[in-house]
């Protein structure tokens, strides 16, 4: 008889204290000049996370199609590239790609443990719950919290393969990446695989029709921030007051989202303190989603004790499931 397990969410903070990092990024954010940011993880309420999804069905948003495709055809190998006992995926969201994991991992019947890290705390619940229920001989557990600060909750590796599908490394600012990965790295042992899903530079045109889909999903989505500042920090944003703006910039080999004001605004975030005054045509950048090409990636690698052991593409090369391994 299968024993029935204790379902395990847990905060890495309690909620109060996850408000007053918010409060204070947003603050730090909206200060900047001569662009006020957003950071990019604040996006993702129940409806950021049910918009994102949307956008991964539209027909010009091809990268969750294609590292769908690149992992069904290669998930055995890598699972037997690194026999993991333990999987770990960062940003899991609505956590459908990491089935095709825990379905080779149960084949080869080591599939002891899983454990998502993830910001939206409703779509973690519902993930861990459906995924307890599809795998109850493994332990399944959630930890909500930031993936950027809370790498070292996972505890240390060892017969772990870790995921970070998606491309979502791209929405990190290049220069955060060394660290990020000296970070991936501290919680791998030694022979540990990092499975990163990484969205590959390419024509410019194909990137702008997936950023400005024709259906305005992306739009929403941009939208969004604005909804979940108003209903976590008592913002007065009206979204109608802005536009949805992506573009991709060449030289950086990234995608900026930005919202341009439609008209002046006048904005307050009580709970942070900020009156924010935009001229007609001002902008707030939402997102940055940087491309890579291999020796790009290979460059942000150097020195953090990860190297990459398997590269990944689609016939089109539009983007790459990376297998990293820390070598020492
Ligand atoms: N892995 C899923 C979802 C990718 S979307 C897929 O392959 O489709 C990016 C996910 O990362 C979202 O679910 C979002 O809530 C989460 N996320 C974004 N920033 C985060 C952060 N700083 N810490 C933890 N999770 C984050
Ligand atoms: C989650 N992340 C990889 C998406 C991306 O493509 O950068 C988020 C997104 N932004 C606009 N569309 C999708």
């Amino acid at each position: 008889m299968l024993m029935s397990r204790a379902v395990a969410v847990r905060r890495v903070r309690p909620v109060e204290q996850d408000l007053s990092t918010m409060v204070a990024e947003v603050r730090e954010g909206l200060a900047r000049r001569p662009l006020p940011e957003l950071p990019c993880k604040y996006f993702y309420d129940d409806r950021g996370s049910a918009l994102f999804d949307e956008i991964t069905a539209l027909p010009e948003y091809y990268p969750t199609r294609t590292e769908t495709g690149i992992l069904e055809a290669h998930a055995e190998e890598i699972v037997d590239a690194s026999s993991p006992g333990e999987l770990v995926e960062l940003g899991s969201g609505a956590g459908r790609k990491i089935r095709l994991f825990l379905d080779a991992m149960r084949r080869r019947g080591h599939l002891e443990s899983v454990a998502l890290l993830e910001i939206s705390e409703g779509y973690l619940r519902e993930s861990v719950d459906s995924l307890q229920a599809d795998y109850p001989e493994a332990r399944v557990s959630g930890i909500v919290g930031d993936f950027v600060r809370d790498l070292p909750e996972l505890g240390p590796g060892g017969g772990r393969l870790l995921l970070f599908l998606a491309g979502t490394i791209g929405n990190l600012h290049p220069e955060q990446l060394p660290a990020f990965f000296r970070g991936a790295a501290s919680v791998l042992a030694r022979g540990d695989g990092f499975l990163v899903g990484v969205d590959l530079v390419k024509d410019p045109a194909r990137l702008h029709a997936a950023y400005n889909d024709a259906a305005g999903v992306t739009a929403e989505f941009n939208l969004n921030i604005l909804r979940v500042l108003n209903d976590r920090l008592g913002a007065d944003f009206d979204p109608s007051d802005f536009e949805h703006r992506a573009f991709y910039d060449v030289e950086r080999e990234w995608i900026e989202m930005r919202l341009r004001a439609r008209r002046p605004v006048e904005a307050r975030v009580p709970l942070a303190g900020v009156r924010l005054a935009l001229a007609s045509g001002d902008e707030i950048r939402t997102e940055l989603s940087c491309k890579y090409t291999r020796e790009s990636l290979e460059r942000r690698l150097e020195g953090t004790g990860l190297v990459i052991e398997r590269w990944f593409t689609d016939e089109e090369s539009l983007f790459a499931s990376v297998l990293l391994r820390r070598k020492c």
